[in-house]
């Protein structure tokens, strides 16, 4: 128990000011994916990345999320993409069809080993699920989202020294 909670405490603390990211951000339910956008970035910064070397661009929905990471990653010009998306359930069955896509997809592109792609995702049943979560009384998932780039940018690097 104090060994793994010394690790967590050590990714916590990793300094990430040579770390470059790639944040792909869905604009449908964008009261909600900007606040996540704006929680990540404070936490990438908190851990000394630097402006330039965070790419944010912006896909219409999440499903178009699967397109924009794996293109992220084709230009070899990131160590990570973290993927922000919020997908609220309506009265239509797309709500599971674009969740089913998007995470089927992004976790075959983690498979794929290229870059790792961080799951931030939002799937709630209604905004107000979603605002506790981007802010509210859960916290900002987007900080969550950041740390675990940074993260898995380290397990990389340590896997190769
Ligand atoms: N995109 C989201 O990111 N979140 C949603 O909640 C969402 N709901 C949708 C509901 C319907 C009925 C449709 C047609 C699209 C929705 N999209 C949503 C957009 C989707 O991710 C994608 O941008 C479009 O289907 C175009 O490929």
């Amino acid at each position: 128990m104090s060994s793994l909670y010394y690790q967590y405490r050590a990714a916590n603390e990793l300094d990430a000011s040579d770390m470059r990211f790639g944040i792909v951000v869905a604009e449908w339910n964008q009261q909600i994916t900007e606040r996540l956008l704006e929680g990540a970035l404070n936490e990438l910064q908190k851990h000394g990345v630097k402006e330039q070397s965070i790419t944010v661009m912006h896909v219409p929905g999440s499903f178009e999320l699967i397109y924009g990471c794996a293109e992220m990653a084709r230009a070899g010009l990131v160590d990570a993409i973290i993927a922000i998306g919020c997908v609220i359930r309506g009265d239509t069955p797309h709500f599971d069809y674009i969740c089913q896509g998007v995470t089927q997809e992004l976790a075959k592109q983690n498979s794929a080993g290229r870059v790792p792609v961080i799951y931030g995702v939002l799937t709630v049943n209604n905004e107000a699920q979603a605002l506790e979560r981007c802010g509210g009384q859960l916290g900002n998932k987007g900080e969550e989202y950041a740390l675990s780039a940074i993260k898995m940018i380290n397990f990389a690097r340590e896997l190769k020294n």
